[in-house]
């Protein structure tokens, strides 16, 4: 029969499709961006982020920024401000949010206006407690600069 090589090269798809859940696996929900005005420098970036396996986020790419870098907020005295951080620890299972008030995801360089409605791709490196990398792209919806600004304090606003 001259089908059964073609149907041997199938199985053999199914059983790698079959195989891809045993590696570390990270879910994105809730990616959105914040819209820039013109000429803005930079913007923020926030999900919530899941994985299968202890994991960390590493690194962040996107095409819309020159530099893109994980922050968290900071308070000292008054005054709020932010810092890099290398890595952001994903325990297995628990949701870690990236949001306005706390960790972000800075788009710094913008290569143009970030508009409302636009999606911006970020590509996340993910790494499990074994070194194992992983990437994911994903598609941030761009919502209107006074989204979820949080309690007033819009630190979007303030230069790096
Ligand atoms: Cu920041």
């Amino acid at each position: 029969m001259s089908m059964q090589p073609i149907k041997r090269g199938l199985a053999a798809l199914v059983l790698m499709g079959l195989a891809l859940p045993a590696l570390a696996q990270t879910t994105v929900s809730d990616a959105w961006a914040r819209a820039s005005v013109p000429h803005q420098q930079s913007t923020g970036a926030f999900m919530t982020l899941t994985a299968s396996s202890d994991s960390k986020l590493v690194s962040v790419a996107s095409p819309v920024a020159k530099t893109v870098q994980v922050h968290e907020m900071t308070m000292n005295g008054d005054v709020m401000g932010m810092r890099e951080v290398k890595a952001v620890e994903l325990p297995a299972g628990k949701p870690v949010t990236l949001d306005p008030n706390g960790l972000h995801v800075m788009l710094m360089g913008l290569n143009g206006q970030v508009k409302e409605g636009d999606k911006v791709p970020l590509t996340l490196t993910i790494e499990d407690a074994t070194g194992a990398k992983e990437t994911l792209d994903v598609q941030a919806d761009v919502r209107p600069l006074n989204a979820d600004a949080g309690g007033g304090h819009d630190h979007m606003h303030m230069q790096h």
